[in-house]
């Protein structure tokens, strides 16, 4: 399929028309959609959401979407796989899990892998998401399995920023060690139909109370996603915090940081492929490895 039929589909609002555009950004060629769709942009209110491996962030996202469609929002779903060796069948998982999903055409479905992209989250993922607000899709949930950089990564490109954690599971510790108490925006306590989940909330609780936040406190939720427990209180908290950035004008330093990510991870990503190509061409062998450096950075100049 050519370009031209492709912007023609995506400005018709077809769902193949954005169906391919992603397609188009995973395999290297979203330039020229993004830049005849960015100035369309802007207008979609992003969420990610991460935990760990089974913490039920699918379970989650779909009882979100389905708050988002009794209330007459059109959603896009970006699950992003880390392909780790941990995680097969966790696009699987999302499948079942999203199942009541697929057949609405309001509701935009996407799963993408993020093996071989720097940093860990997919390189198309910033695409997908800017892809999916020209589109014209109102709320956009980003799943990602929280291993370690890409949680990071999602508060970055996400305005919301959602963490699952599961009861019985020390959980908690990981959030002091991992410096996940300052991406997160929303703390969701799933499976709190577990006996532990008192007193993770506790444990949180506790945390909490000795940091010293600036600006917008983390909301804690408890929830059942399998039931549909608590998805109106997580709604409640996402809106507050939505409220929060659109009060205090920190929505557009959300805004400049989503972009500045993605800026930053398509430099990274064309200096690394020059890097790559003088250290076949160019690396000289007689130098000491810092002479050598300095000579190949010479070139750059
Ligand atoms: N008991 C209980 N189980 C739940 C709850 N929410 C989800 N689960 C179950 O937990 C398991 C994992 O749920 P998923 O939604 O696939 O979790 P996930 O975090 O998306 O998993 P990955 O994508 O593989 O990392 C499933 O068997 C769910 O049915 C809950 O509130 N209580
Ligand atoms: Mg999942």
């Amino acid at each position: 399929m050519d370009a031209d039929t492709v912007l023609r589909d995506f400005d018709a609002g077809r769902a193949r028309g954005l169906a391919r555009a992603i397609s188009w950004a995973e395999s290297g060629r979203g330039a020229d959609l993004v830049r005849h769709v960015y100035p369309r942009a802007g207008h979609a209110l992003t969420i990610g959401l991460t935990g760990p491996p089974g913490v039920g962030k699918s379970t989650l996202s779909s009882g979100l979407v389905r708050k988002a469609r009794s209330l007459g929002k059109t959603v896009g779903v970006i699950s992003v796989d880390p392909s780790s060796p941990f995680s097969h069948g966790a696009l699987l998982g999302d499948r079942i899990r999203l199942n009541e999903h697929f057949v609405d055409p309001d509701v935009f479905i996407r799963s993408m892998a993020s093996r071989g992209h720097l940093g860990g989250v997919s390189g198309a993922t910033a695409d997908t998401i800017l892809l999916m607000d020209a589109f014209g899709l109102e709320m956009i949930l980003i799943e990602t399995v929280g291993v370690g950089q890409s949680e990071i990564e999602i508060a970055e490109l996400a305005q919301t920023t959602l963490v699952a954690l599961q009861p019985g599971s020390g959980d908690s510790i990981q959030v002091l060690k991992a410096g996940i108490m300052e991406i997160a925006d929303v703390f969701v306590v799933n499976k709190a139909d577990h006996p532990m989940a008192n007193m993770m909330r506790r444990e949180i609780r506790g945390m909490m109370e000795m940091l010293d936040f600036k600006g917008w406190v983390p909301e804690l939720v408890m929830t059942q996603a399998l039931s549909g427990e608590g998805i109106d209180d997580l709604w409640r908290a996402i809106e507050a915090h939505r409220a929060y950035l659109n009060e205090t004008g920190e929505i557009v330093s959300k805004r400049r940081e989503a972009f500045t990510h993605q800026v930053r991870q398509l430099v990274l990503g064309r200096l690394q492929e020059r890097l790559d190509d003088d250290l076949q061409a160019r690396l000289s062998t007689d130098l000491d490895p810092y002479a050598a450096a300095d000579a190949l950075l010479q070139g750059w100049r």
